[in-house]
C-alpha cells in the first residue's frame, strides 16, 4: 500500500479454523454452514436477519429445487486457510496480523464443550502463529459459557501463549451484556494478564428495528453498517455507566469499526449523564468522564471506511488522538463483488486510503513520509498495534 519504512498491521482481521466449520457443519440452528444446489461454495448464516431467506431455501432444497436466493455468505477458502490469509497480507503488503476468531465465537457452546473447544480453537491460532513466526500474532477466543474458574483458567493460559496478545470479546459477556457485575473478575483478571480486549460486535439491534422490507429489499446493509456499530456504542457505554472503567483503571479496549458511533456520540452522553436527576441523586455517576475513558484505556480501529468518522475518532481519542488508532481490514469479510478476490480488495484500499486523508496526506514522495502527517500516518497503519500490542518475538 505504500507507506515508506514503516511496518503496516492488520488489527481487525478473522478467520475460522477448520475445526470451527466443522462445528457450524454439524449445527442445526444459527449460527450455521449449509450447502445448496446452484452454489459453489458452502453458505454461512450468521445473522439473525438470514434466518427468513434460510428458511426458503432449505424449503426449496427439500422439494429438490435450487433455491432463487442463498442466504449467508459464501464460505471461501479465505475464511480457513493461512495460505489464502497470507496471500491477502502479501497482495496489500501488510507486514504482520492480529488474527481472531470471527463472530459470533464460541458464544453458542454448550458450558461443558466451551472449555476443550476454546483450548483447541487457540491451539489452532497459536501454531499458525508459530508457522509464520513474527508475521502473525492473534486475540484469543474465551469459553464465556463456562463456569467462572475455566474461563479464568482460560485466561491464564493464552497470556501464556508467544503469541497472543489479548483477546476477543463479543457483546453478550455472559449472557447478560458487559455491565453484568460477574464480569468484574475476569476484567481484573485480564487487566492483570495485560490482555487487550477486542470488543467486535455480532448481535446487531432486534430485527423489527429494519422494518418490513429489510430482508427481501436491502441485504446485508441495515445490520453491518448500522446495527453492528450501535451494538459496540452501547456495549461500551452501558460498561461505562457501570463504573466498569473506574473499578477496573488497568483495563485497556481495542473497540471494532472505529467504536461504532462512541466518537461522535460521546459528548451526548456526557451531557445525558450531567443532567440526568437518577444518577445525581443515586450519586452513581462514573468517575472518569467518557472522553478520560476514550483517552486513556481505550484504543480504537481505523475500519470505518472514510476520512470523516476516522478525525472523530482521532478527536475523541484525545490530545494524542492518532496513537490511538490502528488500521485493520475485516479480511475475510467485505470480498470485492466484481473482481477477482484473489487480487486487490477495496475494502481494504478505501481504509488505507482514509487514514491518508485524515491527516491531509498526500503520500506520493518519499521525503513527505518524514512530516507529521506521514508520522501520523505510519502509525496507525502500523506503528501504534507494534507498540501497543508488543507485535515483536521474544
Ligand atoms: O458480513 C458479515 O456478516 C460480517 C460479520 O459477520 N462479521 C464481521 O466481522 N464482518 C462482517
Amino acid at each position: 500500500m505504500g507507506f515508506g519504512d514503516g511496518k503496516v498491521v492488520d488489527i481487525h482481521t478473522h478467520m475460522y479454523p477448520p475445526e470451527y466449520v466443522k462445528i457450524l457443519e454439524s449445527r442445526t440452528t444459527m449460527p450455521l454452514v449449509r450447502s445448496f444446489p446452484g452454489s459453489e461454495d458452502p453458505r454461512l448464516i450468521l445473522l439473525d436477519t438470514e434466518l427468513p431467506l434460510l428458511k426458503e431455501a432449505e424449503a426449496a432444497k427439500s422439494r429438490g429445487e435450487t433455491p432463487t436466493s442463498l442466504p449467508g455468505r459464501p464460505l471461501t477458502k479465505h475464511y480457513s486457510s493461512l495460505s489464502q490469509k497470507m496471500h491477502f497480507m502479501e497482495t496489500h503488503e501488510i507486514d504482520i496480523s492480529v488474527v481472531s476468531l470471527a463472530n459470533p465465537w464460541l458464544d453458542f457452546l454448550s458450558p461443558e464443550e466451551a472449555g476443550p473447544i476454546a483450548e483447541s480453537i487457540n491451539a489452532d491460532f497459536s501454531r499458525m502463529c508459530e508457522e509464520k513466526c513474527g508475521r502473525l500474532f492473534f486475540f484469543a477466543a474465551l469459553p464465556l459459557t463456562a463456569p467462572q474458574d475455566v474461563i479464568l483458567s482460560s485466561i491464564n493460559h493464552v497470556a501464556g501463549l508467544p503469541y497472543c496478545r489479548g483477546v476477543i470479546l463479543g457483546t453478550s459477556g455472559l449472557g447478560k451484556g458487559l455491565d453484568d457485575p460477574e464480569l468484574l473478575p475476569i476484567f481484573h483478571a485480564l487487566a492483570e494478564a495485560k490482555l487487550m480486549i477486542f470488543l467486535h460486535p455480532h448481535y446487531g439491534l432486534p430485527n423489527e428495528v429494519w422494518g418490513p422490507r429489510a430482508t427481501e429489499n436491502y441485504g446485508h446493509v441495515l445490520p453491518l453498517a448500522l446495527g453492528f456499530p450501535m451494538e459496540t456504542t452501547i456495549a461500551v457505554t452501558r460498561m461505562y455507566l457501570a463504573g466498569v472503567f473506574d473499578q477496573v483503571p488497568q483495563l485497556n479496549m481495542l473497540l471494532a469499526h472505529s467504536g461504532g458511533t462512541l466518537p461522535f456520540l460521546a459528548g451526548r452522553i456526557e451531557s445525558c449523564i450531567l443532567h440526568d436527576g437518577h444518577l445525581h441523586h443515586a450519586g452513581t455517576k462514573p468517575k472518569k468522564t467518557i472522553w478520560e475513558v476514550l483517552s486513556s484505556q481505550v484504543y480504537l480501529d481505523a475500519v470505518v471506511y472514510s476520512d470523516v468518522g476516522l478525525k472523530a475518532a482521532v478527536h475523541a481519542s484525545g490530545p494524542d488522538g492518532h496513537e490511538r488508532l490502528m488500521f485493520g481490514t475485516d479480511h475475510p469479510f467485505f470480498p470485492p463483488l466484481g473482481s477477482d478476490e484473489d487480487g486487490e480488495w477495496e475494502s481494504v484500499t478505501w481504509n488505507g486510503a482514509a487514514v491518508k486523508k485524515a491527516f491531509g496526506y498526500g503520500g506520493t514522495k518519499d521525503e513527505e513520509m518524514e512530516s507529521e502527517e506521514g508520522k501520523k500516518v505510519r502509525g496507525v497503519m502500523g506503528g501504534n498495534a507494534v507498540r501497543v500490542l508488543n507485535l515483536r518475538r521474544d
